[in-house]
């Protein structure tokens, strides 16, 4: 029936407006999307409802974030989805930060649950997996789930990404064919300071270099200190492990440690571009243009600035941080002396299992199992997708909150809304209050119109990506592009030591603690060689070479 509808109403509208209204109704964003490529589209009414015979509860544990409900049982989705299929999801949530610990406990305790919708890594797959508590879903999704097989043949890398040596899958990802879910973000500029100094839009490290010197001396904030912070980044995580920047991208690599350029590991702290990185973060940084506070802020501190608006170039968002977010606009990835082709890191492939990934337990009956493909095969459709990210839409919610939307052939979206209530602060809280939101559901650009169109900040970033050209120049990273196997994950903490002298050597580079020349350089790699990078890169190269030739379908 609402099939029906919304066909009709893509009839009448396409008529009023002559039928070249899709493209411009569309949000920009949606317009960069490159509308040619032809996914697949799964709707409700596919489905025969309930999913099954007797009504059936299946035992989740998932890990609750601080915005999430307190409770899942009696949150909207977990009701709708109750109705609508005949599976009630029985949750214990988990506090997110204690989450890996407890999760192990419950795997070796052997007090664990029929079912995952997230939280299971790559890690827990090769022990967990192989040791038969996780099931395989490859024959239960053939069976079973004909969405899915379907995606699997849209999106090969799903497979690659997802299938083991031994045949296996057993994780089903969430599904993302959305390019703002494959970039973590771009580079802003307070267009304010721009104009203040009289610069463009810089387009390479020189002329960064310039601009961050005018912010640094001239005043552009206009208050007649120099408390200017030209740019600010953090050099390592609360663990220690090194954050990639966008000035490392200038220099052509993906990431701080490890790259795969023409087809070829590489060790990334070893290569002569990265000396180059090196040599202009010195520069930057003794001249007092990068953040004196590089290596040693942590996420707080450094927001606190941003939200001071005391930064002039960051790849931070800044929509939830001031009101003026309108402010900072897009920077295209920059180049380099020594790289003059920009890159940007592709961080995930039409799958995000950072997110979302399903996975089942021998403690599922055959029963149990074959409910939850057939719910994963309803997950994926548009208005199961939409339910799981976005909670009720306003006709589903007795309260009249939620979204509104209309399509173009199932497709595309445009004039989506939202309404929520006054408690709380913004529609995304309210979406957490309503969905576990974490759920291996499909994001076709139709859902993902929908999710951004409601939500001013949301589009207001995904226009500045699309605007900052980084679709265009990425290069999917080595984390996207390995399989280890059980034994390789052993070794490869033993070469933590290695990254953590390159990060240690890194810092004492770019303070001037060390002067950076040609013999200090050459001592810097025999110390690596020392730490084991032929072993560690040889490592990596067989991870590389073992993905390669994983299959791409499940046949
Ligand atoms: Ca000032």
């Amino acid at each position: 029936m609402k099939r029906m509808l919304s066909l009709i109403l893509a009839l009448m509208l396409g008529a009023a407006f002559a039928g070249a209204f899709a493209q411009e109704e569309l949000s920009e964003y949606s317009q960069a999307i490159d509308l040619s490529v032809d996914y697949p589209i799964f709707t409700q009414d596919d489905i025969s409802f309930p999913l099954v015979e007797e009504p059936i509860a299946i035992s989740v544990m998932f890990p609750r974030s601080a915005n999430h409900a307190e409770d899942f049982s009696d949150i909207w989705w977990t009701q709708h989805v109750a109705e609508l299929t005949g599976i009630t999801f029985d949750f214990t949530l988990i506090e997110s930060d204690v989450w890996e610990e407890r999760k192990n406990l419950a795997f070796v305790s052997g007090d664990y649950p029929e079912m995952f919708f997230t939280g299971i890594t790559s890690s827990d797959e090769l022990t967990y997996g192989y040791e038969g508590k996780l099931l395989d879903l490859k024959p239960l999704i053939e069976q079973y789930a004909p969405n899915i097989v379907e995606l699997y043949k849209a999106f090969p890398d799903v497979v690659k990404g997802t299938m083991h040596e031994n045949g296996a899958i057993y994780v089903l990802p969430m599904i993302s064919y959305a390019p703002r879910s494959s970039n973590p973000s771009c580079i802003l500029v307070n267009s304010d300071w721009l104009e203040a100094v009289g610069q463009e839009i810089p387009t390479d490290t020189e002329s960064l270099y310039q601009l961050l010197k005018a912010f640094k001396e001239q005043d552009p904030n206009g208050n007649g200190e120099a408390d200017e912070i030209p740019t600010t980044l953090r050099a390592t995580d609360a663990t220690g492990n090194p954050i990639n920047d966008y000035i490392l991208y200038a220099f052509g690599f993906t990431d701080m440690t490890n790259d795969v350029i023409d087809g070829q590991y590489v060790f990334v702290p070893a290569q002569e571009n990265y000396r180059a990185y090196v040599e202009y973060m010195h520069r930057l940084y003794s001249e007092g243009l990068l953040d004196a506070d590089y290596f040693t802020q942590d996420t707080m501190e450094m927001e606190a600035k941003l939200a001071d608006e005391r930064v002039g170039v960051t790849t931070n968002s800044m929509t939830a941080l001031v009101e003026d977010y309108e402010n900072y606009i897009a920077v295209p990835a920059l180049t380099s002396p020594v790289h003059t082709e920009a890159v940007w890191p592709m961080t995930s492939i039409n799958y995000q299992r950072d997110v979302a990934c399903m996975a089942l337990t021998d403690k599922c009956s055959e029963e149990a199992a074959i409910a939850a493909i057939k719910f994963a095969n309803y997950l994926v459709t548009t208005e199961g997708s939409l339910a799981a990210r976005l909670g009720p839409s306003q006709a589903e919610s007795d309260a009249g909150y939620g979204y509104t939307y209309e399509s173009i052939e199932n497709k595309h979206a445009y004039g989506a809304t939202r309404a929520y209530p006054e408690e709380y602060s913004s529609y995304y809280n309210f979406r957490m209050s309503q969905t576990p939101m974490n759920l291996p559901a499909y994001i076709n650009p139709l859902v993902d119109d929908v999710v951004v169109g409601s939500d001013d900040k949301n589009n207001w970033t995904t226009t500045l990506w699309a605007d900052s050209g980084i679709y265009d120049v990425s290069r999917p990273i080595f984390d996207l592009q390995c399989t280890f196997t059980e034994d390789e994950q052993t070794d490869l903490a033993y070469y933590q030591e290695l990254i953590g002298y390159a990060t240690s050597a890194r810092a004492k580079f770019i303070t001037g603690e060390v002067e950076l020349n040609d013999e200090t350089w050459a001592d810097y790699l025999s110390d690596l060689e020392a730490y084991g990078l032929s072993d560690y890169s040889a490592l990596c190269q067989t991870a590389y070479e073992r993905y390669l030739s994983l299959p791409d379908t499940i046949g």
